[in-house]
């Protein structure tokens, strides 16, 4: 660790980085009625997702970076290093969005490293380690099912064909989407592990703003637990059918709804979190009880034995729907399952002298979200650099906010991060 940094506190140009961020939200934006507000539409592999990764492997080649972009898609900008034979420092995030984004889920990340290499190059500034842009495919996961669908297949969790098996809602397969948007890449699959890895991004949660600081220092990332389960039942008439009768599909998705909060709750499971986000019943008619619904359950927890116990839990509970209506069948299918995962204390450090140098006080915290970063910490020493949202934090959603000024604090910290990393061990 360089005990200083011989080069000049960087500050990016937060005006540059803004109008990008502001730019790129105009591709997917939509009216949203729940809010009133544009929001930002942009799942992975749409066209406006290709419109998307056009404009910033634009800004990527406007800023020198020569790109590559792997099997899977996901783009990297590389800028030389003076001793190019050494692995490089990472930095990026995501440009695909949930259905229902604001501007800066993971496209804060992105850009942000852009904007740090235009700052090294205004500042004439070599650094010893090359520098690697990243913006990885399918983060969000929710058009395929699977998040960090794109790290994870680089960092090797996740295999090629398997990515390319997934199917969104309509069947329309991974591999054929990314073929026909154009961007399967020849790159190799696995990812060369880099130097260190550093994503910045916008912390989605409450914590920043209630303790009034604009950077977070996160220490690593809570763990995920996706499910889809079908519930199938017997469609009978609502007037006519008795209730013993019945093998209502509805009424099982309602009890594991009730269910899951009733688990967080308890206490039972330390500080579960558990969402249903994804509910159908069909036919979906108001004189016809469900024969189906089917509903996806996302459980999330900082500790390992406290996911494995609710996952357990839940199980055995989904197990015993069929005893109160028999004849109701119960499937479930794993989609994503990932388990805590702890940062790089060195990195960390890095982050919090970087923040220092620039007078920013900062908060150490977790993520309750899921990121690239916790793929690639598989690979490379990483951590992340959070930046405050408004509005108590609300992301996957319209009203997602954070100023421009702590936008460009977080990117600053992103900059002198990997300024500090780029010269370590270069010896
Ligand atoms: O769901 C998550 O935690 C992340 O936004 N993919
Ligand atoms: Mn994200
Ligand atoms: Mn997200």
């Amino acid at each position: 660790m360089d005990s200083t940094l011989d080069s000049p506190v960087l500050h990016v140009n937060g005006d540059r980085l803004w109008s990008d961020l502001m730019e790129l939200a105009t591709i997917g934006a939509y009216d949203d009625e729940a809010t009133g507000l544009v929001g930002v539409d942009r799942q992975s592999l749409t066209d406006e997702d290709a419109e998307g990764r056009r404009l910033v492997i634009g800004w990527m080649e406007d800023a020198g970076l020569e790109v590559t972009i792997d099997p899977m898609g996901s783009i990297f900008g590389r800028r030389a290093g003076r001793r190019d034979d050494l692995e490089p420092v990472m930095a990026g995030s995501h440009i695909d969005t949930v259905a229902t984004a604001g501007a800066f889920d993971g496209c804060l990340g992105v850009l942000s490293g852009i904007e740090v290499v235009r700052t090294l190059d205004d500042q004439g500034i070599v650094t010893e380690r090359p520098i690697v842009i990243a913006a990885f495919t399918e983060e969000e996961g929710v058009r395929f099912g699977t998040d960090m669908l794109g790290s994870a297949v680089a960092a090797g969790r996740i295999d090629l064909e398997t990515a390319y098996g997934l199917t969104d809602a309509e069947g329309k397969r991974f591999g054929d989407e990314l073929r026909r948007i154009g961007f399967v890449g020849s790159a190799p699959v696995l990812l060369d592990p880099p130097y260190s890895y550093v994503e910045c991004h916008i912390e989605q949660g409450p914590v920043l703003q209630q303790k009034d600081v604009a950077i977070g220092v996160v220490t690593g990332v809570q763990s995920i637990s996706w499910q889809r389960v079908t519930l199938h039942g017997r469609a009978a008439h609502a007037g006519t059918t008795p209730t013993e009768l019945r093998v209502d599909a509805g009424l099982a998705a309602a009890q594991i709804i009730v269910k899951v909060r009733e688990m967080v709750d308890s206490g039972r499971y330390g500080r579960l979190r558990g969402t249903v986000g994804h509910i159908t019943a069909s036919p979906g008619l108001p004189s016809v009880v469900p024969d189906r619904a089917e509903i996806t359950v996302d459980l999330r927890n900082p500790e390992d034995h406290h996911m494995e116990a609710a996952e357990r839990d839940l199980d055995e509970f989904l197990s015993a729907l069929p005893d109160a209506q028999p004849g109701l069948r119960v499937e479930t299918r794993r989609m994503a399952r990932t388990r805590q995962v702890p940062f790089s204390v060195d990195v960390q450090e890095t982050i919090a002298k970087s923040a220092a140098d620039l007078g920013h006080p900062v908060d150490q915290l977790m993520s309750g979200a899921g990121h690239d970063a916790q793929e690639i910490a598989a690979i490379a020493p990483t951590a992340m650099v959070f930046v405050r949202g408004q509005h108590d934090g609300i992301s996957h959603n319209p009203r997602e906010y954070s100023t421009p000024e702590d936008c460009a604090a977080g990117a600053s910290v992103l900059a002198n991060t990997i300024l500090r990393l780029a010269q370590e061990n270069t010896r």
